[in-house]
């Protein structure tokens, strides 16, 4: 055995054991444009379970952005707070959704100023390790 074919084994071998989420679908994915002067903001969507079993979502990540996180929103003194959510549970032929005003994804630290109509990858991590891309719209709302 030749030394490559050696290293194309081992290499096989200790790939990260990652795959996608074939029962997760997301839908209706967008950014909204944060004003120029905003290095945050937020993505909406719809998380769809086609699947017989729960799926728990336990990170997502984007590369437009330092941080990216899932929130949630809550009623205290009177004013809506964010807070993080560590993990959003998928239950078996159902959908979770982040919208305005309720759970979302958090963009902070942008990279690079938006642009609208620019596509934004997000990737979801689920406890079983697998992935679901995303790709978004980044949409002003201001018009
Ligand atoms: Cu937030």
């Amino acid at each position: 055995m030749n030394r490559c074919l050696i290293f194309a084994i081992v290499a096989l071998v200790l790939w990260p054991v990652s795959s996608f989420a074939q029962s997760l679908v997301a839908d209706q994915a967008w950014v909204r444009l944060p004003p120029p002067v905003m290095d945050a903001t937020a993505g909406y969507m719809v998380v769809e379970n086609a699947g017989d079993q729960d799926v728990v979502l336990i990170a997502v990540d984007s590369p437009v952005a330092e941080h990216v996180m899932m929130h949630g929103m809550q009623m205290s003194e009177g004013r809506m707070h964010m807070f993080p959510l560590p993990e959003v549970h998928v239950p078996a032929h159902a959908s979770v959704s982040f919208v305005p005003g309720g759970m979302h994804i958090m963009l902070m630290g942008l990279h690079a100023p938006l642009r609208a109509g620019q596509s934004v990858h997000f990737e979801f991590k689920t406890s079983a390790g697998e992935l679901l891309p995303v790709d978004a719209i980044v949409r002003d709302m201001r018009k």
